[in-house]
C-alpha cells in the first residue's frame, strides 16, 4: 500500500529467519529511507545510509515471531525510482554487512559449521554491493582450523545474481592469503591446513556488484587424508561456432589438475580421432524413424599431470 509515509512493501517471516532489507537508488538521485515494520505497523528497525552511499540497507535481522512484515520506504530528499529487496535467511546465514562491517578480517562474519563426524559444513548468503565509500568485500570467520584438516570453498550464484567472476580466497588470521588452488571459474578455492590457526573466507568480484550481487556459500573442513585424490577439470573449451557436412573440425581444450595428488598416471582425453559409438537411423513399428546421429569420440591418453598443472590438446 502507499500512504504518506511512503510505500508499504509486504512480505511473510518465520520466526527463526533472519532477513536483510535493502533500497538502492543506481537510476536515480533518490536518497531514501527505509524501515522494517511489524504486522502492527511498530517500528522495528531502519536502514538509515547503511548501503552504497545514501542508500539503505537494514542487515541481519533476527525474527522472532512468524507473521507479516512491512518494509516502509519514503525519501530523505529527492525524487526517483528505487529497488527494494528482501533478502530471508532460512536454513542458511545471512552475512551482516551494514556499511561494509564485514570487508575486513576484524570485522568478519561469524560463519557457524555444523559438526558431522569429522567434517564440518555449512552454508551462508551474502551481496556484493555497489561501490560506493568502499568497494565491498565479505569476510567470514570458519573458527580455528588443525593442521592435516582441508578448507573446500565455493560459490553457488542464484539464476537472478548480476556478478561476474567472483573470487574466493582462504586467508589465515594476519588476513595472507593461502596458496589456494582456484577453480577455473574462480568460485571455488582449497587449502590444506598445516598450522593451527583461525582461518576466514573472503569474497569480492571482478563485476557485476549491486543490488542483484548474490552469492551462496559453502564451506567445509575435512580431514586433508580423505581428499587425496586428483580432481581433474576442463579449463577450457575452443570450437567453431558452426561447420558444415564434411569439414574437419578442430577442437582444443585444457585439462588442469586441481586435485591433492602432486602426479598421476591417470587417462585423459585430449584427442578426437575416431568415432566409438554412432546412433544410427531406427525402425519403430515398421515406420522409418529419423534419428540424429551423434557421433562420440574418445582417445584416451595415458600421461601424468602435475598438481596444479594443466594439459592442453586439440
Ligand atoms: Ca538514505
Ligand atoms: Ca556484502
Ligand atoms: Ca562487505
Amino acid at each position: 500500500m502507499e500512504g504518506a509515509d511512503g510505500d508499504y512493501w509486504s512480505f511473510e517471516a518465520l520466526a527463526g529467519d533472519v532477513v536483510s532489507i535493502s533500497v538502492d537508488t543506481p537510476e536515480s538521485a533518490l536518497d531514501p529511507y527505509v524501515q522494517l515494520r511489524s504486522a502492527a505497523d511498530g517500528y522495528l528497525a531502519e536502514g538509515w545510509n547503511y548501503g552504497p552511499g545514501s542508500d539503505e540497507l537494514i542487515s541481519h535481522q533476527a525474527i522472532t515471531s512468524s507473521g507479516t512484515y512491512y518494509a516502509r520506504v519514503s525519501g530523505t530528499s529527492g525524487t526517483g525510482s528505487y529497488r527494494l529487496r528482501v533478502d530471508v535467511g532460512r536454513g542458511v546465514q545471512l552475512e551482516t554487512d551494514a556499511s561494509y562491517s564485514n570487508d575486513s578480517i576484524s570485522g568478519a562474519n561469524q560463519f557457524a559449521l555444523e559438526v558431522v563426524g569429522a567434517r564440518r559444513s555449512g552454508t551462508i548468503a551474502g551481496t556484493i554491493m555497489a561501490a560506493a565509500e568502499s568497494v565491498d568485500e565479505d569476510y567470514f570467520n570458519l573458527g580455528a582450523v588443525n593442521a592435516g584438516e582441508s578448507i573446500l570453498v565455493s560459490l553457488r550464484l542464484p539464476e537472478s545474481s548480476s556478478l561476474v567472476r567472483p573470487v574466493v580466497e582462504i586467508r589465515d588470521s594476519r588476513g595472507n592469503p593461502l596458496a589456494v588452488v582456484v577453480s577455473p571459474i574462480e568460485t571455488a578455492a582449497r587449502a590444506h591446513i598445516t598450522t593451527r590457526d583461525n582461518y576466514y573466507v573472503s569474497v569480492v568480484t571482478l563485476a557485476g556488484q549491486g543490488s542483484h550481487g548474490q552469492y551462496l556459500m559453502d564451506a567445509a573442513v575435512w580431514p586433508a587424508s580423505g581428499l587425496d585424490f586428483p580432481d581433474l577439470v576442463v579449463k577450457q573449451v575452443t570450437a567453431p561456432t558452426a561447420a558444415s557436412s564434411g569439414e574437419t573440425v578442430r577442437v582444443s581444450w585444457t585439462v588442469r589438475n586441481f586435485g591433492t595428488v602432486k602426479r598421476s598416471r591417470i587417462p585423459i582425453t585430449p584427442a578426437a580421432t575416431s568415432p566409438t559409438r554412432t546412433t544410427r537411423p531406427r525402425r519403430d513399428r515398421g515406420r522409418r524413424t529419423r534419428v540424429k546421429q551423434v557421433r562420440h569420440w574418445a582417445v584416451v591418453h595415458e600421461g601424468c599431470l602435475p598438481r596444479h598443472y594443466s594439459c592442453r590438446g586439440n
